[in-house]
């Protein structure tokens, strides 16, 4: 039973600071422009996770997601004037549709969204990030769930996409950003995430449930990403929902996996580190929040997150209408 308390309101506070005026005058603000719309999207998800969409001005979030729209490749961007990317892509749909805001996409840019994602579609099933050309098990993952939310899947797009995901597949059970690749399991959560979405996760044996059940490293109860590396916190959420949507998460202790995740926050300034004491981040704090709420959403007032497409349960339900 862990002794420590969570710190909700630290949290939130620690989000809505992240773009204030005096962080916006560091140079780590703008060394991150990069990775701006999916810390957006990280944010949200913890806010809305402990039901504090509203701690951020939703107008202006909406606006920031639509200015990193670019128009000629169809595509979201990390930062308005940046390359769209598929990984931002999904980030900004997603920020879109747990305000359920779809309405700003409809009719043409929601075409041409559906168009830049099939441009990064490659031989053998798999998908670039962008047109650079990198292809890695997570734009299949993001490239799917975008059809998904956008109903543009196709039986070949899904056959192209299981088989792909069911060659990165190692004899150790785990999976590879691509065939033949080293087992890790923020990647495993991408192929079983893509194979949840396409009804295919039948074609998974134990082997896969058992490497990920490995992962919870003793006696600190959080999980690593692979074998003989160190704890991180926002494998809580990569390796516990791949085992939840698998129906084995009955293979780890939540007991210790949760004094893991509360040692991880910070008790003065709010947010998550990957480890205790080590500097906070709305990576993974949005993680540690999802990772929390998929072990004891009522214990701690939180909202029920989908393992599958990382939004609240009552977010996804509108994906099925
Ligand atoms: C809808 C939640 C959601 C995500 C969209 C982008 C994406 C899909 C998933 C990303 C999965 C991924 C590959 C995360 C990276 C996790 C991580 C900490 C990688 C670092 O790897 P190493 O090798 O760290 O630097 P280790 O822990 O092995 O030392």
């Amino acid at each position: 039973m862990s002794t420590q308390e969570f710190h909700r309101d630290r949290h939130i506070k620690f989000i809505q600071e992240l773009d204030s005026k005096v962080t916006k005058q560091t140079y780590e603000y703008w060394l991150l422009e990069h990775l701006r719309l999916n810390g957006l999207y990280w944010g949200i998800m913890a806010l809305a996770t402990v039901n504090a969409l509203d701690a951020l001005p939703r107008d202006e979030v909406i606006q920031f997601v639509m200015d990193c729209y670019d128009k000629e490749e169809g595509g979201f961007a990390a930062f308005p004037g940046h390359d769209a990317h598929i990984l931002t892509t999904l980030s900004g749909l997603q920020i879109l549709f747990i305000y359920d805001r779809f309405d700003v996409i409809e009719g043409e840019k929601k075409d041409k969204i559906l168009e830049f994602v099939m441009n990064q579609r490659c031989s053998g099933g798999s998908f670039r990030g962008d047109k650079f050309g990198e292809i890695d098990t997570r734009f299949v993952f993001a490239a799917v769930y975008i059809l998904k939310m956008l109903k543009g899947l196709t039986q070949e797009i899904a056959d192209g996409a299981t088989d792909f995901i069911l060659r990165c597949r190692n004899f150790d059970g785990g999976f590879g950003l691509l065939p033949g690749s080293e087992s890790h399991a923020a990647q495993a959560y991408t192929c079983l995430g893509t194979l949840a979405i396409l009804e295919q996760l039948d074609k998974i044996d134990n082997r896969t449930p058992s490497w990920l059940s490995e992962r919870q490293v003793l006696p600190s109860g959080g999980f690593n990403g692979r074998p003989e590396k160190l704890p991180d916190v926002c494998y809580s959420w990569w390796v516990l929902l791949s085992l939840s949507m698998l129906k084995k998460s009955h293979w780890i202790s939540f007991e210790d996996l949760e004094k893991f995740i509360l040692e991880c926050q910070d008790l003065e300034n709010g947010g998550f580190s990957d480890r205790p004491d080590n500097q906070t981040d709305v990576y993974h704090t949005c993680f540690a929040i999802t990772g929390l709420s998929l072990m004891f959403s009522s214990k701690y007032g939180m909202k029920p997150v989908d393992p599958i497409y990382c939004m609240p349960v009552d977010v996804t339900d509108r994906l099925s209408t």
